[in-house]
């Protein structure tokens, strides 16, 4: 099994090539929670430069850096050093942004959802900013692999997560039907995740995947992930029309009881937030 790599350049193809890309899409979210995008707009020439700034940056392991928060958004420390990290990281951020908003208006449609539905539950109807952070990480190599876990299994709690992985040195997983599948890493392509929230707005047809990272003997593997979450504050509910499988809720809560949760079932996370009914 190979997770799908979707060609997003057909998207403004013909009227078949956009519904059989359209369609690919559709069952990456449905069968997989994992695809991966290739010829999706992120000039490569920027590209180079983000695998660039983000090796040197570990290189340097500026003080400043490791103590920092793991998630890079506006307005927290970054590196100040190479000079470059900053600049580069804020264009990379920006083309990535549009991406995942591209992404979600493709699912808004495969879903029979308005476009910017999903959008506008993330940002309460345009109330709040939703939350775009960026999280750099380096696993270096293991020389004895079989005793460590790795990153543990878990899904993610938010929307939509973009990840620019190592050319090279592979470890992520995806679990899909019971197996773990290799996320195989392929030059300049972008991972695409679906969080816990995009499986609320969708009413469970597009679950996020458990996927896990294991420690690998050689190389040393960089990745750089994007998470397009709702806002704290949003309230989020099922948007596809169906009796609802999942509770209301504001997500802010909902990420009180992920982060000590993250590693066990789903389920209860959702239980968790609902609110008690009145007698
Ligand atoms: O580094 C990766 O490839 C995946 C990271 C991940 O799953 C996470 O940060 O939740």
């Amino acid at each position: 099994m190979v997770v799908p790599v979707i060609d997003f350049s057909k998207l403004d193809g013909t009227a078949s090539e956009r519904a059989a890309t359209m369609a690919q899409i559709d069952s990456g979210c449905e069968e997989w929670g994992f695809f991966q995008l290739v010829n999706h707009g992120v000039p490569k020439e920027l590209l180079d430069r983000v695998k660039k700034v983000c090796s040197e940056s570990y290189r340097l392991r500026e003080a400043a850096f490791m103590e920092s928060e793991p998630v890079l958004h506006e307005d927290n420390q970054w590196p100040s050093s190479p000079p470059e990290f900053k600049e580069t990281m804020r264009e990379y951020r920006a083309e990535l942004r549009k991406l995942a908003e591209r992404v979600m208006e493709a699912m808004d449609e495969n879903l029979g959802l308005d476009k910017g539905r999903i959008k506008r539950a993330f940002t309460g109807d345009g109330r709040h900013a939703p939350f775009f952070g960026t999280k750099v990480s380096h696993y270096p190599p293991c020389p004895r692999p079989d005793l460590i876990t790795g990153l543990r299994a878990h899904t993610d709690a938010g929307g939509v997560i973009l990840l620019f992985q190592d050319d090279r040195v592979g470890g992520l997983q995806v679990l899909k039907g019971g197996e773990w599948v290799d996320v195989q890493p392929l030059a300049d392509a972008i991972v695409i995740n679906t969080g816990d929230q995009v499986e609320v707005l969708s009413n469970g047809r597009y679950r996020s995947a458990w996927h896990r990272v294991l420690p690998m003997r050689d190389g040393n593997r960089r990745s750089v992930a994007s998470f397009y979450n709702p806002a704290l504050e949003a309230s989020i509910s099922p948007a596809v029309d169906g009796a609802a499988a999942y509770p209301e809720y504001v997500f802010g809560e909902y990420m009180d009881v992920y982060a000590k949760q993250k590693f066990d079932a789903k389920e209860p996370r959702f239980e968790a937030v609902k609110a008690p009914k009145s007698a």
